[in-house]
This record gives C-alpha cells, structure tokens and sequence, in this order.
C-alpha cells in the first residue's frame, strides 16, 4: 500500500502489481488501518483509491492459504470483506475510485462502493465470483442491482463476462469513463474540487440515498427533512450561504 497526500486529498494506492492488486490477509491489514487513519484526520477531505501497475484489484487473492482453501469463506467476508465495504460506505468524506484497469470480483465491488467511480478507458469490470462457485460479495448483491438494475445485475454477475469501462460508464455503473493518459489528472482534479466542498452535507447526501432506496417517497422526505433540520444548525450552511451573497468562495470545514 502506498500513501500520498496532495492538499485535502488523500491517495491509497494498492501495491502487488504482480498479481493485480489482488487482497491478501496482509493487504486488508494495511488498507483498513490506512483508511481508518484518512477518516480520522481532519486535515483529510477527500479520499482517492486506485491501483498500482495494470491492474486496479483482481479481488480476492486466489493463493492467499490465509483465505483460501480449507477455511470458511463465510469467516473471511465476515472479517475483511464486510468490514472493508462498511468502512468505504461510512467514510466521513468522499471517496473517489480511479480505477486504472481490471477490477474482478471483490476488487471489482470494493470501487463500486466508493462514491464517485472513475475508470480508464481500458478498464473493465468483471463480476468473477460465478467463475468460481460463489454469489458477489463486498457489497455487490446489494449494489449492481441498484446501480444498474435487476436485469444488468444478474447479466453481469451470472456471466462473469467482462465489461468495459465505456460500456459501464454507459449503463450507469460508474460515474465517468476516461482516456487512460488523463485518468489520474482528471480523479485529482476531481477529488480537490470534493475537498473543498460541504464534506458533512456530502455524507448526509450518501447516507439519505442509500436509505432511502427501500422507502415509500412519504418516508424519504421525512429523512430529508431530518438531514436538513442537522445540516441547516452546522457550519458550512451558514457558510455557505454568507458565501453567495458576499460572492466570494465558500470556506467548508464540516466533517
Ligand atoms: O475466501 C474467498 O475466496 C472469498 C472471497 C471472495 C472474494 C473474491 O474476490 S472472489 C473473486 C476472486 N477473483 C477472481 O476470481 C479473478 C481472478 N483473475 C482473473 O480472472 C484474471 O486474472 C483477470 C480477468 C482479473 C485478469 O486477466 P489477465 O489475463 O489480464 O491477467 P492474468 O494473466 O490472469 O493475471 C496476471 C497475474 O495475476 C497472473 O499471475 P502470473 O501468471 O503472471 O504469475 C495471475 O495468476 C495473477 N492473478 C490475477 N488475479 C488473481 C491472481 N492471483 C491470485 N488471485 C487472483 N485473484
């Protein structure tokens, strides 16, 4: 694992290029205290996730005799996989995938928990598990339906056919599909723009839509409402409405 920051913006590079970034025990030890550590530093706004060499994450590492093999898979995605999707879904700021190339199985549902996905054009996503005997974790069951509806989700997770990142950015599973030689300059650009904005009303943004997706409208405007009558009383709102009239840039510090 590999750690830079650039101003307000957090960079986790996942680093065992050799086998696509694919998790082992040891990786998961590195990566949950590394995002564990950008959630609680205040100086962070913006978290990016992305892959060293060809690869972005080929998910499980099929080798890994710590995962694999004789154990109980149901204890592996109990211990790592759960956790690491919780920790993505809960972060105090937005995340931001750059997914720099194939992203299979976990690895594939690891960036579809991030809030803003953005892949190369020679990237692809692949929803492996089928392959091997198992239904998608790390969140994929609750995910690729929502994403891209039923139909899409059970096409891409009982075929485990590989699909490109155009075509996902198309369908509506990822938020943006660009030339591999900008990707990095355009997530950068991206993730500072996140950083300087309302992080806490971002959150409360992820957190309303992904609870209100099971409720009647009645329900959902109620959490609106509750989201609101918080966010109305914190900072950045006055901040930012002092902003617009004053014209000037708004100085968000809410987490
Ligand atoms: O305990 C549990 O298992 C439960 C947890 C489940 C969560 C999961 O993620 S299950 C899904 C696991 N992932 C996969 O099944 C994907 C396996 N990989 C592939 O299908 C292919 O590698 C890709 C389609 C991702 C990429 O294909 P390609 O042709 O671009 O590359 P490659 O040649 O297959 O891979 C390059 C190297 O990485 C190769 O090693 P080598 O031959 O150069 O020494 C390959 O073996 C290695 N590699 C790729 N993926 C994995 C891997 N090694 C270990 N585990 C992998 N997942």
């Amino acid at each position: 694992m590999r750690v830079s920051n650039h101003g307000a913006v957090r960079t986790l590079t996942l680093h065992r290029p050799a086998t696509l970034n694919s998790f082992t025990a040891a990786m998961h030890a590195e990566l949950m205290p590394a995002l564990d550590a950008a959630a609680a530093d205040a100086a962070v706004r913006a978290v990016v996730i992305t892959g060293a060499g060809r690869g972005f994450c080929a998910g499980q590492d099929l080798g890994d005799p710590a995962m694999t093999g004789d154990v109980d898979v149901g204890a592996v995605i109990e211990r790592y996989y759960r956790p690491l999707a919780t920790r993505i879904r809960t972060m105090p700021v937005p995340v931001v995938a750059a997914v720099n190339g194939v992203a299979a199985g976990a690895g594939a549902n690891f960036a579809l928990c991030c809030d803003l996905v953005v892949a190369a054009r020679s990237a692809s996503f692949i929803q492996a598990f089928s392959k091997i005997g198992l239904v998608p974790d790390c969140g994929g069951t609750w995910l690729l339906p929502r994403l891209v509806g039923r139909a899409r989700a059970l096409g891409l997770a009982m075929t485990g056919d590989k699909l490109p990142a155009e075509e996902a950015e198309r369908i509506g599973l990822i938020w943006k599909c660009v030339d591999d030689d900008v990707l990095m300059e355009t997530v950068a650009a991206l993730a500072q723009r996140l950083a300087l904005m309302p992080s806490r009303a971002l959150v409360e943004t992820r957190r309303a839509l992904d609870t209100a997706m099971p409720l009647d409208f009645a329900a959902a405007i109620t959490l609106e409402a509750q989201a609101q009558r918080e966010l109305g009383r914190a900072h950045d709102f006055g901040e930012g409405v002092a902003a617009f009239f004053a014209k000037r840039p708004a100085v968000f510090k809410d987490r």
